[in-house]
């Protein structure tokens, strides 16, 4: 087993003294398999091992022999531009099959056969419809969800070109739209959007590096339409998020409660836990666990309950193996995307009871317990039992559960922000905003979305940035993993607002939490929910384009991924760009062995969809950077900008 720098693998300091326990018991873990792997294939590492036909791989040296090709012929760039558009249609078909697994219950369930769900937000369900031209006036809300989801469905099945994906045209701005229709980037239909490139990358396809990077474009469009109805119908079937304050660490594990963590993406399965949770109580202290039952999340199912009933976070990706190592984790109950294949075999030292619960994600080692929406609660309850009879097995010897929390505001959906800002101003809400950045009193906005990645040490990109964007008064918005990160750092309060904010922001967010009546400022970040709901951070950008009548590549808004990983990331940052939004990636993509395709990516789609790539692996000049493109944006719309390099803010004490 590779032997590992512990202090300089996460800033997380639960992860830290993890990490470190699992070298003394010589348990493997995602740090020391990522020191085994090295050194990296310097082939994959920048694009140029193409493994799409049986003739290959082939590897291509970038330089040197700079006319190199493959068999069939390719250069670096055609197979460079075929891999990130392959990664950008899986992260499509990942997000955007959760998406149809939701409208599929929506629809299940407006047709009467889901007993053991509802609708929990009938205003949302009432006003998405009438987004979508559903008639709403006098009908029952099952007859409403029913055609809200056949609507949803038709995104999937439409066959005609010329009309574009319905959410995506009920969510953008119109110059959007129309920029993007003119550009053939605007999917008709996410599946065929997703067939369509791996068709087109496919051995004697399109090999033209500006086509694939545009179909590229195209797919990753598709996935934010995915992510959009994901989120737009999980909030009508389980409640929009509103501000609700709760913990995130390793130390939310109690050594008295059976604990149950939910880890994944999909809210279907984790929201009745939840439910019957409650329900069994009881049965979990008659098993000798005085305080009940503890429901925990990992990863994005994690942020999802976290977000909607203040569920506390163990953790982010890149360390959900190490709520196993605390010997007091009962059971993880798994169900789709980012969910590491070893969590069985790390388990085998313990008690805990690893269960997939999809039978398109099984896991070997894993016990089974096939989900099934028309039987949630059923599954629920023996998920629970199994938990339970867990508990009884621990070994005492074995825990060791971090004393590390920190207090989370969490909850922040668009409707969220809205309404907080509507108790400054309920005609038009969207004024106190757009006054405070004429002022300058915010300067912009930079969401942080995306993963962790062991080739970074674990969350202090985004700490690190988003402390330095917040003393410049850049409002700060985040998801996902990076959202987990931030959570945990102890940047989800207020008392963080008091001490990172610049004085323009903190009076912002200290005049808005109070008059919300959450007696305290908003806090510093805020979250947005799981990765999927990177579409909430749209839906506001879209809110402000539309108030301002402007294209959403107007707004000094910016989005950062410094810890990217996974081909979902990919595809978010693709569509961040295609929407004209600068997106900064720590993570350098495997697209260095083209100067093409790189240039396509980030200086060729400036001028394209005016959102491009900036590749930055320094948190302190990536934040530099992210501000000076806020003042650029800044500067065209006429606004005044500042200039203030990190070295001065260091000198001021920030
Ligand atoms: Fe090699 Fe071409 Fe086959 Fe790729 S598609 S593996 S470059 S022969
Ligand atoms: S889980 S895609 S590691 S954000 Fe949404 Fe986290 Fe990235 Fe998976």
């Amino acid at each position: 087993m590779a032997s590992l720098d512990c202090s300089t693998c996460s800033v997380d300091p639960c992860a830290t003294e993890m990490i470190a326990l699992a070298q003394e018991k010589g348990i493997e873990n995602a740090w020391q398999r990522h020191a085994s792997q090295q050194p990296r294939c310097g082939f994959g590492a920048q694009g140029l091992c193409c493994r799409i036909c049986l003739k290959g791989p082939c590897r291509i040296a970038p330089t040197g022999e700079s006319r190199q090709l493959g068999v069939c012929g390719a250069d670096r760039h055609t197979i460079s531009a075929r891999h990130m558009a392959r990664m950008m249609a899986a992260g499509a078909a990942s997000h955007s099959d959760h998406g149809r697994h939701i409208a599929l219950a929506l629809l299940h369930l407006a047709e009467g056969k889901l007993p053991d769900y509802q609708i929990r937000d009938e205003a949302k369900l009432t006003a998405v419809a009438q987004r979508l031209g559903v008639a709403t006036e006098g009908r029952d809300k099952m007859t409403i969800a029913r055609e809200l989801a056949l609507v949803t469905l038709a995104d999937f099945q439409n066959q005609d070109s010329e009309i574009p994906c319905g959410w995506l045209k009920a969510s953008l701005p119109a110059p959007r739209l129309e920029k993007l229709g003119a550009l053939g980037v605007l999917p008709h239909n996410i599946d065929a959007s997703v067939a369509q490139t791996m068709a087109r990358t496919h051995i004697g396809c399109d090999a033209d590096p500006a086509n694939l990077v545009l179909g590229g474009l195209k797919v990753a469009m598709a996935d934010l339409d995915g992510m959009i109805l994901a989120t737009e119908l999980s909030d009508i079937l389980f409640g929009t998020p509103q501000p609700v304050t709760t913990e995130a660490n390793l130390g939310v594990i109690r050594r008295n409660a059976v604990n149950i963590a939910v880890n994944g993406h999909n809210p279907l399965l984790s929201e009745v836990i939840c439910d019957v949770a409650m329900e069994m109580n009881d049965q979990a202290i008659a098993a000798g666990a005085p305080e009940g039952i503890n429901i925990i999340g990992i990863c994005c199912t994690g942020n999802e309950v976290m977000n909607r009933h203040g569920i506390p976070l163990a953790t982010n990706y890149l360390s959900q193996e190490l709520p196993i190592l605390t010997g007091a984790l009962d059971a993880m109950v798994l169900d789709v995307q980012c969910i590491m294949p070893s969590l069985p075999r790390i388990a085998e030292c313990f008690h805990t009871r690893i269960i997939t619960t999809m039978d398109d994600s099984k896991i070997s080692g894993a016990t089974h317990i096939s989900f099934r929406e028309d039987r949630a609660v059923e599954t629920a309850r023996r998920i629970i039992g199994a938990a339970i009879d867990a508990f009884g097995l621990r070994d005492p010897d074995k825990i060791h559960i971090p004393n590390v929390r920190q207090k989370a505001t969490v909850g922040f959906s668009a409707e969220a922000i809205l309404a907080a800002l509507s108790t400054i101003d309920a005609n038009d809400p969207l004024k106190p905003l757009i006054d405070n950045v004429v002022s300058g009193n915010i300067q912009g906005v930079v969401l942080f979305g995306g993963c962790n990645n062991p080739k970074t040490e674990q969350d202090n990109s985004y700490v690190e940035i988003a402390k330095a964007l917040a003393a410049r008064n850049v409002l700060v918005l985040a998801t996902g993993c990076g959202a987990g990160a931030l959570a945990k750092a102890g940047l989800m309060t207020s008392e963080a607002t008091e001490a990172f904010a610049g004085d323009g922001l903190k009076a912002v967010l200290s005049a808005i939490g109070h008059s919300a009546g959450l007696g305290a400022a908003l806090p510093l970040v805020l979250h947005m929910g799981s990765c999927v709901d990177n579409s909430r951070a749209v839906a506001v950008a879209t809110a402000l384009a539309n108030r301002l009548g402007c294209d959403l590549s107007a707004l000094p808004v910016v989005v950062s991924a410094p810890e990217c990983m996974s081909e979902k990331a990919v595809a978010i940052g693709s569509w961040a760009v295609t929407l004209g939004f600068p997106t900064h990636l720590g993570t350098v993509p495997p697209v260095t062995g083209s100067d093409i395709v790189t240039g396509l990516l980030t200086e060729g789609a400036k001028g394209l969809v005016d959102g491009y790539f900036l590749v930055e692996t320094d948190p302190l000049a990536a934040a530099d950077k992210l501000f000076a493109v806020i003042q650029e944006r800044r500067a065209g719309l006429g606004l005044a900008t500042v200039s203030l390099p990190m070295a001065d803010l260091c000198e001021a004490g920030a």
